[in-house]
């Protein structure tokens, strides 16, 4: 029995004498940012192995977000999902723009495309969809939507990496798509993000703005942020590169040991992943549904006493913050889908190093807490 607590994931880290000559050539260089030739390695390394022409990199992905936002000069309202990170709807916050929630898939977790329409006000511009666990959205149903509507698209691609839908790369849809390198996610470099852009002239126009705007050495022509990754981020992204196909399937493993051990277990639901050509296993979220004895804080709490903590990703819905809880559209009986799935869902530990004795113990667990009286009968 592993003695360490196993957290939701742990970073996948390369072998550090690997890392030695990348801190030597910086130490050499002392070129620690702005532009510095590991950050152009890896931008380029990067944009190849994701089938990608053309991406930008970032310090985080909410600064990504945030900068993708000021680059469509996106205003009034944007149509987002409440079933995030908060930093999906912060971002519209710091360009001044009004979320508006629209409910989500129960399959798939992402916008419901069917319910974007009604959403839409003359004040709409955009819609900002977020591709949850790395599940692509419906992005053929929402571009016919963008299309008819004149909005923009700008997908927080935050857990998409590597993800390929039916026409290759997910991250080529949209007017702009997102990504996050933080350290809970399937490709880290400890923080980082990246701007996915469609061309050269909007990468020119991204690298100026997170580069507060400059052009040259004394004009600024925007009020850009500072959102360069430097030098020691730009050097682990290229190492990490040389893991990440292992690191992927090892998590695919993981999935499939999660979903075959709890197949038969009545009232947890593993929701299947829809629509990946090529998946990146990113998280492994169950729904504990009212057939199960234990409510999902009771199962929470009970992993955490033998060590194992699972996330609630995504409770309480971005909806719920009190920043968000006035809007029209955050009302719960808008969102039902959504407020539903925050109250069942617990996402498992998974990543690369967790063991297969450790996905049977809380697999094992999860089957020992079945057994208890039904919650009617329990009540
Ligand atoms: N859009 C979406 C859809 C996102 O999910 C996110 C971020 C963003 C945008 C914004 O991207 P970034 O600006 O972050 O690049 C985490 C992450 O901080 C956040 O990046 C992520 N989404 C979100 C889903 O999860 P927390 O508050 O759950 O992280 P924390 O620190 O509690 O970590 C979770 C567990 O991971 C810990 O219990 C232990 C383990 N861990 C964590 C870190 C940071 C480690 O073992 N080592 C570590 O260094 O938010």
């Amino acid at each position: 029995m592993s003695e360490k607590p196993i957290y939701v994931t742990q970073p996948q880290l390369p072998p550090l004498e690997d890392l030695i000559p990348y801190l030597e050539q910086i130490w050499e260089n002392r070129v620690l940012t702005n532009r510095g030739p590991f950050h152009n390695q890896f931008e380029q390394a990067l944009a190849e192995y994701l089938g990608l022409e053309h991406l930008s990199l970032f310090t985080n992905g909410t600064i990504a977000l945030v900068t993708a936002l000021q680059a469509l000069r996106i205003r009034g309202e944007v149509i987002t999902s409440p079933y995030s990170f908060v930093a999906t709807a912060h971002s519209l916050l710091w360009n001044g723009i009004q979320p508006v929630f629209v409910d989500i898939d129960p399959k798939t977790m992402n916008l419901d495309p069917t319910k974007i329409e009604a959403a839409i006000t003359p004040e709409t511009t955009a819609i900002l969809p977020v591709h949850c666990y790395g599940n692509p959205c419906d992005v053929d149903a929402i571009e016919e939507i963008a299309d008819n509507y004149n909005l923009k698209v700008i997908y927080d691609g935050a857990h998409a990496f590597g993800v390929q839908c039916h026409c290759g790369s997910v991250l080529k849809h949209g007017d702009l798509s997102v990504l996050s390198f933080h350290a809970t996610k399937v490709f880290n470099t400890f923080e980082g993000g990246a701007i996915v852009c469609p061309d050269a002239k909007t990468k020119q126009h991204i690298d100026r703005l997170k580069n507060f705007g400059f052009v040259g050495e004394t004009t600024v022509v925007a009020s850009g942020i500072n959102g360069k990754m430097h030098e020691f981020s730009a050097a682990l992204g290229l190492l990490q590169l040389e893991h990440i196909d292992a690191a992927i399937a090892r998590r695919r493993e993981i999935d499939a040991a999660y979903r075959e051990q709890l197949a038969a277990v009545p009232g947890i639901t593993c929701p299947t992943r829809a629509g990946q050509q090529v998946d990146n296993y990113a998280y492994f979220p169950i729904l504990v549904g009212p057939e199960y004895p234990l409510e999902r804080d009771a199962i929470y709490e009970k992993l955490k006493e033998h060590g194992i903590h699972g996330r609630r990703y995504f409770y309480p819905l971005i909806s719920q913050f009190p920043m968000y809880r006035g809007l029209p559209s955050a009302r719960p009986d808008n969102l039902p889908v959504a407020t539903e799935v925050a109250e069942q869902v617990i996402c498992l530990p998974i990543y690369p190093d967790l063991s297969a004795a450790d996905v049977e113990r809380i697999t094992g667990l999860l089957r020992d807490y079945a057994q208890e009286p039904q919650r009617s009968e329990a009540s």
